[in-house]
């Protein structure tokens, strides 16, 4: 009787254990399941690097790895067929922020947002001059179209360059390819442009190391078929990422003209750190910040990550059509190698 009795009880505390409970640092977490990426972090931390490093290395490790061709060179063609990449990373510690967007011809985009943070008085550059500063800085230009970009794009000129980003175009855009020119504004209720959900999974990371000093970045190749030059949220400090070693950290990932829109009145994922400052548990502050959007676009898709000062962490996303779930990667002292979670979308 006594072990049955014994059993129910640590069976009744695990279940009334939240995440935070199992809070330790140091902690490496980020967006989808790119194991790679967290082991990459993890690695660098346990070898001596700062978080700053972990989430470099982590978030390069994606962009060689392309990771689900949402990462790093040869995904997700613009309108050109030319990828162009978006990262940036956040020093919790000094409140410092590098970032590139529309960058070109590099491969590795969060490197060069560090270069930018640490080497520049800036804090964002952006198109053919980033992709310069780039190349002055030594990085290699290369070429970021591969035969998978060049098929991609090749497609959707073949389907009459669909889906669109443009609007109220002439000729109209949801049934032909440019060159457009201004139209008129259509009085048809425009269906909601989704991104591809099945193939675009920016990364994410919040690392902290065990002293408490908090990173956050991002790394993505943005949207598929893109208007060129267009930068999504990635690389913005508060929509894309957040770090404050005093507080907490959140990154995102989804539909980025969408969720980049509210930064300005309600920043969503600066937001969540903010309600983690207040002690707010991480899970419940992704879900306030997406909550936030959602009372503005329900069907959004979009998904952020979350960890406060103590190494606790959380996640949320939006319930979007084909998107009900969403899995992010934890490393922490608790297990030998990265673990998938995931979190129901609400
Ligand atoms: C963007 N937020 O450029 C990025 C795309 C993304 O998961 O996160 N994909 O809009």
């Amino acid at each position: 009787m006594f072990p049955g009795l014994l059993l129910k009880i640590v069976l009744l505390l695990l279940l009334t254990l939240t995440d935070s409970c199992w809070a330790s640092l140091p902690l490496v977490i980020n967006t989808w399941h790119f194991q790679n990426a967290a082991a990459t972090a993890w690695r660098t931390l346990r070898s001596g690097g700062s978080a700053l490093d972990a989430v470099e290395r982590g978030c390069a490790q994606c962009e060689m790895d392309q990771c689900d061709g949402s990462v790093g060179f040869g995904g997700h063609p613009d309108e050109n067929g030319e990828t162009t990449l978006d990262a940036m990373i956040m020093n919790g510690n000094t409140m410092e922020v590098g970032a590139v967007g529309d960058l070109r011809r590099i491969k590795n985009a969060i490197g060069v947002a560090r270069v930018v943070m640490e080497k520049t008085k800036h804090t964002f550059l952006v198109g053919e001059s980033a992709s310069v500063f780039a190349e002055n800085m030594g990085f290699t230009a290369e070429d970021l179209t591969t035969n998978t970009s060049l098929d991609t794009f090749k497609n959707w000129l073949n389907n009459k360059c669909q889906p669109n980003y443009r609007k109220n175009v002439s000729p109209d855009s949801s049934a032909s390819c440019g060159p457009y020119k201004p139209g008129a504004i259509s009085q048809k209720k425009r269906k909601v442009e989704h991104l591809d959900i099945s193939s675009h999974d920016t990364i994410g990371m919040i690392v902290i190391n065990s002293t408490g000093s908090i990173a956050a970045g991002t790394s993505t190749n943005g949207a598929n078929h893109k208007v060129p030059g267009r930068v999504g949220d990635s690389p913005i400090a508060g929509a894309g990422a957040y770090a404050d070693s005093t507080a907490g950290g959140a990154a995102a990932t989804g539909d980025g003209d969408v969720m980049m829109r509210f930064l300005p009145r309600s920043p969503p994922f600066y937001l969540a750190v903010e309600l983690m400052r207040v002690g707010v548990d991480p899970s419940a502050a992704c879900k306030k910040a997406v909550t936030r959007i959602k009372q503005h676009v329900p069907d959004f898709f979009g998904a952020v990550i979350c960890a406060n000062t103590t190494g606790g962490y959380g996640a949320a996303c939006n319930k979007a059509p084909g998107f009900t779930t969403f899995s992010f990667m934890v490393y922490n002292l608790q297990s030998s190698e990265p673990v998938e979670r995931k979190v129901d979308c609400i």
